[in-house]
């Protein structure tokens, strides 16, 4: 008989597949006495291709899925498409096919690639968010919204592309450019769909600290978005009336045990103060332009020059009426946050500080650093932003920070300036609603009606869902939906006049807020089924990039929320455990020209690298994540078709831990390769000779210490899974393979270890089986095992095999440490004192003598007098 060599991992794995497929083994059901587990990776984007990014992330979900079903839980491990989203109607421009052709297409594909991953997925339960059936629910689900007042529509001012006339994200200004047209962007007043988030700000923030399962960065990321502030607002009174009528400015501030330092008061551009004075004021409105002009994104006002202009109003101070101070409209304030208008304390506000070096005013430091003198402190180009005591302050001085601050809101809460309060404390909040309105075609449309005489009114239910038309245009830029003859032209629900659809669809992060919900009754008629979701839901393991940290986790948190609201669902977080994990970087290469090359261009030839084909140069790079446009990338399918999925699997979890970046290397690929057959050719070996051998514990120390490796392991892996150490259960299956492949050449034949040995392959393969699962298939069966491994349990770690069943006593004679003895932990003293009197040295020091008294102290020691 002839027994190929080489395992074929093309074709086993195919095989295995269509088995696993066959039998239906990864289909789930909600009923089910097991315990439930939802295990879930964030779904992809469709396009066009997996990545390596998506073959770490789903292998280390496919782990968690596999060791859950295999310890007794009904796991619910499924997959879907975001599919909705720009690249679709890039791609329509670019190639001029539909978008949803393009995504189905690549859908397709991809669906294809991750099947060749040998992935534990329920696929009955696939989602697409562009599927007329899920954004339907969508739409339900938005209306159910509405109705409970979660939905506004508001102006805002947004960042606007006037050549590709459309709405960009702040990420998408690049140097007040557009990212695609390169225009220069213009802010622009629009009404928008809100979902109303803020109005859980406190919530979501207050409920992080219940998330112990979540990464300690992640939590602190959403903290500082959500960015609670404790202060007050506090009202100046104007030395004159200003010219929006009013004879105060409001602030808010986090400092007010800074107001000793106070130099100057400064409102945002688009402050009432500063627009009405605009209006009889030409420079100041080309000065107003110029700072809208700037944007709206953080980092763009960070680092911004700082720049204003005086308005010649004077505010008093409201401790020291004599003392007045100039007010500005300035380039750094936001009119959306606090009230828009500061007080500005240059000695400990960085941004007040360059101000004031710019425009020449004071610097007063009011707080003094802890072991300083005050008679030397000076603030030079750095604001002091630490601890120390409040000085130069008045009534203040002597204060801690946290006292003076609460002494000043005390005295002005209780000081009446006309007639109210002259403060108030606030907490104030950085996280805005959330705008969902995008004027784009591949979308979710917003089920809404513009009439003329009813004003905005929602599409009513049974007129759901409201359909994307097929037919748009893509030649022209801005949403063929506005353009579109027939589509946008519908009578108004409330009184039957002609009416206008609403063109904007909704952000595409609304259709992954709510995906792990629908994956509990994906074809449910309502958007959940009460008795699914909350059966399935929280998720027990969700892992994905760091990179949606902070607003696909905090929106889908919202919408748990806001689902609960409007009895969608009855809980308020969706994800109990979260993982992240790091990326798959690779080495980068470049030709002598200083172009970049694909690795599969490069070769090593006599240890230097050239290009494969012209025997050029290359220079190696630094390693960095891959991306197509360094070309250090490494497409999985073809990895795949070379060496197996497994092969993949078993890399990407080797060596590197989970959360950090890991680097993918042609040597690293062949290492994980050679283990696979290694293994294999193991197994194979060995099969025949065990054939007729029936498992078992049998007999002697080699067999013994075999089990007891055995469920060392078991254990050990089972830790390291649980905890996600995914790189520490491969390095213990490598060390267990080593144990295997020592006892094999005499044990496979000894009928003493033969019954061991079977049973310490068999559980080899269980543990390889979440990893490798293809591999692990072919080994079950070569074995002689009935059935799929995919559907066996875990074997049950024996705790007595993991403590150490020999001890070893140390031998006195007469006081003295003669020798040492190995004896069973819970041998008899007499089969001890027997033990010690026959060893070599005791016999000596005796010398034929009987010994006068032993006394066996048990597992500690053993005293012969002589
Ligand atoms: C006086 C002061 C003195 C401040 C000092 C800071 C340091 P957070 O913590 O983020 O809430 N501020 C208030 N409204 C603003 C706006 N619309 N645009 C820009 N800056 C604004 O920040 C609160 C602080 O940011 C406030 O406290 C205010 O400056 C500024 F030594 O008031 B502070
Ligand atoms: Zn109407």
């Amino acid at each position: 008989m002839s027994t190929p060599e080489r395992y074929h991992a093309r074709e086993i794995e195919a095989r295995w597949q269509g088995e696993w497929e066959r039998e239906g083994v990864f289909r789930t059901r909600t009923h089910d006495a097991r315990p439930k587990y939802y295990v879930l990776e964030m779904f992809p984007y469709p396009s066009g291709r997996i990545h390596m990014g998506h073959v770490r992330n789903y292998t280390m979900g496919d782990v968690v899925a596999r060791y859950k079903r295999a310890k007794g839980f009904n796991v619910l491990h499924p997959m879907g498409w975001d599919a909705f989203g720009m690249p679709a109607e890039n791609a329509a421009m670019q190639n001029k096919v539909h978008p949803r052709e393009w995504t189905y297409s690549n859908i397709a594909y991809m669906r294809g690639q991750l099947k060749q991953m040998g992935l534990a997925i329920d696929w009955e339960r696939e989602i697409a968010t562009c599927d007329v059936d899920y954004y339907h629910q969508q739409q339900r689900l938005f209306l159910d919204f509405y109705k409970a007042g979660l939905v506004s529509r508001k102006t805002a001012k947004v960042n606007w592309d006037p050549v590709d006339q459309t709405v960009l994200a702040n990420e998408q200004v690049i140097d007040g450019k557009g990212w695609r047209s390169g225009a220069p962007v213009e802010q622009r007043e629009l009404t928008q769909w809100f979902f109303r988030i803020s109005d859980f700000s406190e919530e979501l923030l207050a409920a992080l600290d219940h998330l112990p399962r979540w990464p300690e960065k992640v939590r602190l990321m959403q903290k500082n978005w959500i960015g609670r502030s404790e202060g007050l607002r506090l009202r100046f009174e104007l030395t004159g009336t200003a010219p929006h009528g009013s004879n105060e400015l409001e602030v808010f501030t986090t400092r007010p045990d800074t107001l000793f330092g106070a130099s100057f008061l400064a409102v945002a551009a688009d402050h009432p103060l500063a627009l009405a004075a605009a209006e009889r004021d030409p420079e100041l409105k080309a000065f107003v332009d110029e700072c809208r002009r700037l944007g709206t994104s953080a980092v763009a006002i960070e680092t911004a020059e700082k720049k204003g202009y005086e308005l010649g109003l004077r505010a008093r101070h409201p401790f020291h009426a004599e003392t007045t101070l100039p007010i500005y409209v300035a380039n750094f304030i936001l009119m959306d946050y606090g009230t828009g208008a500061i007080f500005g304390c240059p000695a400990h506000d960085q941004r007040d500080l360059d101000f004031a070096r710019a425009y020449r005013l004071p610097v007063k430091p009011v707080v003094l650093p802890p072991h300083t003198d005050p008679n030397t402190f000076a603030i030079g180009d750095e604001a002091y932003t630490g601890p120390g005591t409040i000085y130069n302050s008045s009534f203040l001085d002597g204060l801690s920070i946290e006292d003076a601050k609460d002494i000043v809101a005390s005295r002005l809460e209780h000081h009446a300036l006309r007639g109210t309060p002259q403060a108030e404390r606030q907490v104030n909040y950085r996280l805005r609603d959330w705008g969902i309105s995008r004027q784009r075609y591949w979308g979710c449309p917003i089920p809404m009606i513009h009439c003329e005489r009813c004003g905005t009114v929602p599409v009513p239910q049974r007129d759901l869902p409201v359909e994307l038309p097929a037919d748009v245009s893509f030649d022209r830029p801005g949403n063929p939906l506005d353009r579109h003859p027939t589509w946008t032209k519908v009578d108004c629900p409330e009184c039957g006049a002609p009416a206008r659809r609403e063109t904007d669809t909704m952000d595409t992060f609304v259709d992954s807020s709510w995906y792990f919900a629908r994956f509990t009754a994906p074809r449910a008629t309502a958007p959940t089924e009460l008795d699914a979701v909350d059966h399935w839901l929280p998720v027990d393991q969700y892992i994905g990039g760091v990179e949606h940290a902070i607003l696909h986790l905090l929106y889908s948190r919202f919408f748990v929320r806001a689902m609960k609201v409007t009895g969608h669902i009855r809980l308020e977080e969706p994800f109990a455990g979260l993982f992240t994990q790091g990326m798959v970087t690779h080495e980068t290469y470049k030709d002598a020209k200083g172009g970049w090359l694909f690795p599969e261009e490069v070769v090593l030839r006599d240890g230097v690298a050239v290009h494969a084909q012209t025997g050029d140069p290359v220079s190696i790079g630094p390693i960095e994540s891959m991306s197509k446009s360094k070309k250090n990338v490494v497409d999985p399918t073809a990895i795949i078709s070379e060496y197996g999925a497994d092969t993949a699997r078993w890399f990407m979890l080797s060596d590197t831990p989970p959360e950090r970046d890991m680097q993918w290397t042609e040597a690293g690929v062949e290492g994980a390769h050679r283990f696979v057959q290694r293994t294999w050719r193991m197994i194979q070996d060995v099969a025949a000779d065990l054939r007729t051998v029936k498992e078992g514990d049998g007999s002697g120390s080699e067999a013994e210490a075999l089990t007891k490796a055995m469920h060392r392991t078991l254990h050990a892996v089972e830790r390291d899974i649980e905890d996600l150490g995914f790189n520490r259960a491969v390095a213990r299956i490598y060390e267990y393979t080593n144990t295997l492949q020592r006892v094999i050449p005499q044990g496979a034949s000894d009928p003493a270890i033969a019954p061991a040995l079977k049973r310490a392959l068999r559980y080899l393969v269980v543990m390889i089986a979440p990893m490798m699962p293809h591999l692990a298939e072919e080994c079950w069966s070569l074995l002689g095992n009935r059935g799929l491994v995919a559907e066996t349990d875990w074997p049950t770690v024996n705790p007595a095999m993991l403590v150490d069943s020999t001890v070893t006593l140390p031998v006195q004679i007469n006081g003295k440490k003669r020798a040492e003895i190995v004896v069973d932990r819970d041998a008899s003293s007499d089969d001890i004192e027997a033990a010690v009197l026959a060893l070599e040295d005791v016999r000596k020091h005796l010398g034929g003598a009987a010994p006068k008294k032993v006394i066996v102290v048990p597992q500690r020691i053993v005293n012969v007098v002589a």
